[in-house]
């Protein structure tokens, strides 16, 4: 192995030497603390180290590093002190994810690591996101992100480096080729030379290098940086490398040909360095046995009197209630990160905030507005979907906002869901807000990844919100067939972390979106495709908020209660006219991730009658756990069981006939009147 220290000094040389060799020790004692039941498994990173800490050095501390499975060195690089470390890895609840996570699944602020979910592409897209507020921000900074080969074949990569190029991102993509994704070896992973050539596809540079040796990596990484930064530009890096243990501790090598063993064993990160320093008289054999000894001794004593890791006798954990209590709350966050207000410039004088409305009291003018006055009083504030910018977006919500903040807050999207929300995740990492249009609601399940397991998840597992709402054209009843049309809200209400808002009004549409935009929260904000330019209604012109989790009822009756939100408010308002010989209870429920149980307990209190109404299918729809609720908590006010009113559990229809016949309002009258006579 050729070793150039440019010019390096010794000093650098050294301290890059113990940076190499500290996580190494710190695994080799993991082996033995795992034997003993003191830590968990993990994915060992022994033979990959000089890729991370040569990484981790090249970079400045505040620079955000998004590590994978297999980066220890990133952990130790960026100065975690051990005894916390080892806390995570016992999930002991004063570890840096308090118990919730396991090895490396986790991020610190403090550190600028951003925690990996166990879905391993996202982070590509999460660095797009920090890199996109840097340049906003004009920063000198790059992000860096880590993928195994493995990785490399899921879409989000795909994704997150044609997102980069096209956006002329500072960020650098390390791929760690280290011959397996678990068993699979690479010659069943992919059909390129080299996976470096992919740069080249999406039009950026790249470079292919020899991952076990720290100062390639290091100089390699420095270099690109400056790049990056310089040009504007990401960058690809394919390290070449071999992962010396099984692909999760204990879980064997059997598959890996014995001689591939002992050929990189010759290449060893730590040994053919030491050996470099040695020969090169920076280090002599009784320095490098006093460093060696100093790391022990540190080592040792961060582990000396470790608990097995299921004997915690913990102060945290006092009762069952208390314990459920902190963890649904930790769930969400109440802060946002703090930002700089100065970064990002005003595009509009702030003069302008409350000038009157020229574009009506439709619900479409209702949310634009919301966005309007969202972009004026949040100047981190930034919009992102496919052709939201000169086009309007696919239903003109976004029209003219270009023009009033120009094309760096009001961003075009190329086609794809994932990484775009995902990079929304990484904006919220610098404090930049973020709005993402899905051109139709149904489009967002090539994005749900990042959604469900990512902005949701990560406040819970390491205290970092997720300051991002997408906006989601839903519903059926204009014509547009199975795939522009569905309601799919109940998949994210089943999802701790998010929030879910549906108005069904101009002045809730305007007020709950200024709500999800303040709330630093992962905000699912649906808007009935039928209802922008059918509904109108005056709506305030000040800036203002509805609160989030509130219903509101909307008529007082006594025979029957009608539970729904969105297009189900117009159906049951139309029909309470209709009938006014039944005196219908209406509730618009506003939100439905939280649930307002007060106005809910309230409504069936009026009339021991209650229907559950909503456009989406019936099974596994919002109305079966609203049901399921007061049948529970409610059931001494009923004297009828609770019904449910949806559409039918089918695809939605393209013809006009089959999706009337589809749609629940076709089955209101009947629901109805079975409920009055029951
Ligand atoms: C979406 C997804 N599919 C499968 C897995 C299971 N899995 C975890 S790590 C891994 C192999 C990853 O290989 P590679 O990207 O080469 O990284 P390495 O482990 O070699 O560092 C697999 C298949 C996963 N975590 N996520
Ligand atoms: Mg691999």
């Amino acid at each position: 192995m050729q070793f150039n220290r440019n010019n390096l000094s010794d000093e650098t040389l050294i301290e890059l030497f113990k940076a190499i060799l500290f996580p190494r020790m710190i695994e080799e004692k993991m082996l033995l603390l795992l034997r003993q039941g003191k830590v968990s498994k993990w994915f060992s990173g022994i033979g990959q180290e000089a890729i991370s800490v040569g990484a981790a050095f090249a970079l400045q501390p505040d620079e955000w590093i998004m590590p994978l499975h297999r980066n220890l060195g990133v952990f130790t690089a960026r100065k975690m002190p051990l005894p916390d470390l080892i806390k995570q890895w016992q999930g002991a609840p004063d570890g840096y994810s308090k118990g919730r996570e396991r090895s490396f699944h986790f991020g610190s602020r403090e550190h600028f690591i951003c925690g990996m979910i166990s879905h391993l592409g996202p982070q590509l897209s999460v660095a797009d996101g920090a890199a996109l507020a840097y340049k906003l921000k004009k920063e000198e900074k790059i992000a860096l992100v880590f993928t195994g080969e493995g990785g490399t074949s899921e879409g989000e990569f795909h994704e997150a480096l044609n997102v980069a190029a096209v956006w002329d991102l500072p960020v650098i993509f390390i791929i760690e080729n280290n011959g397996y994704a678990l068993s699979t070896p690479v010659s069943e992973q992919y059909r390129c030379q080299n996976l470096v050539d992919r740069a080249k596809g999406y039009g950026m540079e790249g470079v292919q290098i020899d991952g076990n040796n720290i100062l390639t990596v290091y100089d390699t990484v420095k270099g690109v940086r400056d790049y990056c930064i310089k040009n504007q530009k990401p960058y690809l890096i394919e390290c070449l490398t071999f992962r010396m243990r099984g692909h999760e501790e204990a879980s064997g090598t059997k598959y890996v040909p014995k001689e591939m063993f002992e050929q990189w064993i010759e290449k060893d990160p730590i040994k053919n360095y030491e050996r470099f320093l040695i020969e090169q008289n920076v280090l002599t054999n009784i320095e490098l046995a006093a460093i060696r000894d100093g790391l022990k001794n540190y080592i040792d004593q961060s582990t000396a009197g470790l608990n097995h890791m299921h004997e915690f006798s913990s102060p945290f954990f006092q009762s069952n209630q208390e314990i459920s209590k902190r963890e649904t709350e930790e769930v969400y966050a109440k802060e946002t990160v703090s930002f700089d207000d100065n970064k990002i410039k005003f595009h509009e004088n702030k003069e302008t905030f409350f000038a009157p409305l020229e574009r009506g009291n439709r619900f479409i003018d209702a949310i634009r507005e919301g966005l309007r006055q969202s972009m004026i009083a949040h100047p981190n504030l930034i919009l992102m979907g496919q052709d939201i910018a000169e086009y309007g977006g696919a239903f003109k919500i976004t029209e003219g906002l270009l023009g009033k903040f120009g094309k760096e807050r009001v961003r075009n999207t190329p086609l794809c869901e994932s990484a775009v929300i995902g990079a929304a995740l990484g904006l919220s990492l610098e404090g930049c807000k973020s709005v993402v249009e899905m051109q139709f609601a149904d489009f967002v399940s090539v994005g749900f990844n990042q959604i469900v397991n990512n902005l949701a998840k990560i406040h819970y597992r390491w205290e970092q919100n997720a300051d991002v709402v997408i906006r989601m054209p839903t519903g059926a009843g204009v014509g547009a067939g199975p795939f522009h049309s569905q309601s799919n809200e109940a998949w994210f209400v089943h999802t701790p972390g998010l929030k879910v808002l549906y108005p069904s009004s101009p002045e809730d549409a305007k007020g709950l979106l200024i709500a999800a935009i303040n709330d630093p929260n992962p905000v699912l904000f649906f808007e009935h495709k039928a209802l922008y330019r059918s509904v109108s209604a005056d709506f305030p012109e000040e800036y203002y908020e509805v609160e989030i989790g509130k219903a509101r009822k909307l008529r007082v009756g006594a025979d029957i209660s009608i539970i729904t939100y969105g297009m189900g408010v117009i159906w049951a308002m139309e029909y309470a006219d209709a009938h006014p010989e039944i005196s219908i209870d209406v509730l618009d429920l506003r939100t439905l991730l939280p649930l307002d149980y007060k106005a809910i307990r309230n409504s069936v209190n009026n009339t021991g009658k209650v229907l559950v109404l909503h456009e989406d299918t019936l099974t596994g729809g919002i109305g079966g756990e609203i049901a399921a609720w007061i049948a529970q908590n409610c059931f001494e006010f009923l004297d009828a069981p609770v019904m449910r009113c949806a559409s039918l559990d089918t695809p939605v229809p393209f013809n006009t006939d089959l999706e009337k016949n589809f749609l629940a309002k076709s089955r209101l009258d009947e629901m109805v009147q079975k409920l009055i006579h029951y």
